[in-house]
């Protein structure tokens, strides 16, 4: 890097963490796995907050309801290398006639808001009456996510990681095609790269069986397997995991050995690289977890959740630090875990949904607030796209919802089920129990009057952001 450049490189990397440090600025890390809702979440935040003024649904949102809100903008990136999130397109599909959600994500994306808000503060308040906050969120795939645990872990130390999880059902049957190839071949000998991409297409394909709607499996790795990016038949993402460790490494070009370095490669140039640029810093971290699928599944995608959530949340930073300390190293101190789509179920349900998220993630929790870290639960949906509604059963008023399902034209009435209060157990999670299915977006007549319609979002907003102004 030429002087100027790396003078030019530091003074913006000073200025951002002295904004940082003295609360202007807020990289927000929006964590979950592949269709938890990320990117609905932040076109859904991003939407409440360019329409605060006159937006009646964020009731919760302290610095609006004291009417100190003076507008927020979407404001050029700070890194013009990453492309923007397409938050124009986003709204379009959502609000589009007839709305539809967004794609699946593949690749990452970058968005900064700036807020500006009157102050309260009594000192400054006189002095910059007007203040303005940067709001940084990254979107990425969710199946990425799942690779951060790969930097701990060696080749060998992986390998045997899957092994495992592939001593159980339905992995092991999901899994017989590529264990009976990778089985007939000798792992020592000279690699043939027909063979190990062959090998590796058939670990793929297994992958993409386990993440089928039939099965719901998350803890699925390398995440470039099933979501490769801009990687799509790359050399790097050709190999699989050893399904027995040999005492013998054979030649420098042998299977074993060719298979390792693509690994160490892709820990290196892929997952590092991606945790360096995007993962390493942030200050406000929200966890999305769909835990609605997991009932409709069954207790195996519980548990794969479950895992998957707790493990890549040892991938961040946390604690409490004072200013001094926060000048040179930034740390989550605040961290919310959302169960989305809470618009699947009736009102009545939504503390039950809380409870079973905070039972589900209650290892992660306890690491968190150790270190210091404020947490909350929360039930949210960033777009409602139905309504309660109550209905007959039997001579009795039940509650239920009303909203039209993902494969129909017109609004259906339906009891979703109960969300156990506490983790059922394994022969207790019984298909016909829940009935959660998938709704359209709502139709608006006017996208831009107010917010979209959400299920507490303003405090979702008031936890990340509220201390902030
Ligand atoms: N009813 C309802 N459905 C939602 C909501 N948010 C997301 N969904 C559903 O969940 C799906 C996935 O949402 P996304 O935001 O695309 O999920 P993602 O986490 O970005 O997924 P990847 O990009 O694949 O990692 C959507 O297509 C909707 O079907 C919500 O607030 N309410
Ligand atoms: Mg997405």
């Amino acid at each position: 890097m030429n002087n100027r450049l790396s003078r030019f490189t530091t003074s913006l990397y000073t200025n951002e963490t002295v904004n940082r440090a003295f609360d202007r600025q807020v990289k927000l890390a929006v964590t979950g796995l592949s269709r938890s809702g990320k990117t609905v979440f932040i076109t859904s935040l991003i939407h409440q907050l360019i329409h605060s003024l006159d937006n009646p649904r964020l009731p919760f949102f302290s610095v609006i309801n004291a009417g100190r809100l003076q507008g927020a903008k979407i404001i050029p990136q700070p890194d013009i290398c990453i492309p923007s999130f397409r938050y124009d397109q986003a709204i379009e599909q959502l609000c589009g006639d007839p709305p539809n959600w967004p794609q699946p994500t593949s690749g990452i994306s970058e968005i900064r808001l700036a807020i500006r808000y009157r102050s309260q503060h009594p000192l400054t308040r006189h002095i910059s009456p007007i203040n303005t906050l940067y709001l940084d969120i990254i979107d990425y795939p969710g199946e990425w996510l799942l690779d951060l645990q790969l930097l701990e872990l060696t080749y060998e130390q992986w390998s045997e990681q899957i092994i495992r999880l592939c001593d159980k059902e339905p992995r092991f049957s999901l899994s017989q095609t590529w264990r009976d190839f990778f089985n007939q071949i000798d792992i020592t000998a000279v690699c043939d790269d027909a063979i190990l991409r062959k090998a590796s297409q058939l670990y793929t394909d297994f992958l993409h069986q386990c993440k089928s709607a039939q099965y719901g499996l998350t803890l699925l790795q390398p995440g470039r397997f099933t979501m490769a990016g801009d990687l799509k038949g790359a050399p790097i993402l050709e190999f699989c995991p050893l399904l027995y460790i040999p005492e013998q490494t054979g030649e420098e070009n042998s299977f074993y050995l060719t298979m390792k370095k693509r690994y160490e490669a892709y820990k290196e140039l892929v997952v590092r690289k991606f945790y360096n640029e995007h993962f390493a810093s942030f200050d406000r971290q929200i966890v999305l977890a769909d835990v609605l699928k997991t009932f409709n599944i069954g207790y195996t995608a519980f548990t794969d959740m479950r895992d998957a959530i707790n493990m890549v949340l040892t991938s961040f930073r946390y604690g409490k630090v004072g200013l001094f300390k926060r000048l040179f190293g930034l740390k989550i101190d605040k961290l919310l875990f959302a169960a989305t789509k809470a618009d699947h179920v009736t009102p009545n349900q939504l503390s039950n949904i809380e409870n079973f998220l905070q039972l589900m993630l209650s290892k992660a929790h306890n690491d968190v607030t150790f270190e210091g870290v404020t947490t909350e639960t929360l039930a949210i949906a960033a777009v409602k796209c139905t309504q309660a509604a109550t209905t007959m059963f039997q001579g009795q008023k039940i509650s239920c919802i009303k909203g039209v399902p993902i494969d129909k034209e017109t609004p259906i009435a339906l009891f979703p089920g109960e969300i156990p209060t506490e983790i059922p157990m394994p022969e207790d999670w019984i298909a016909e129990r829940f009935n959660f299915v998938e709704f359209k977006p709502p139709r608006l007549a006017n996208v831009h009057g107010g917010g979209l319609p959400h299920i507490r979002m303003d405090r979702a907003l008031e936890f990340l952001l509220g201390d902030k102004f």
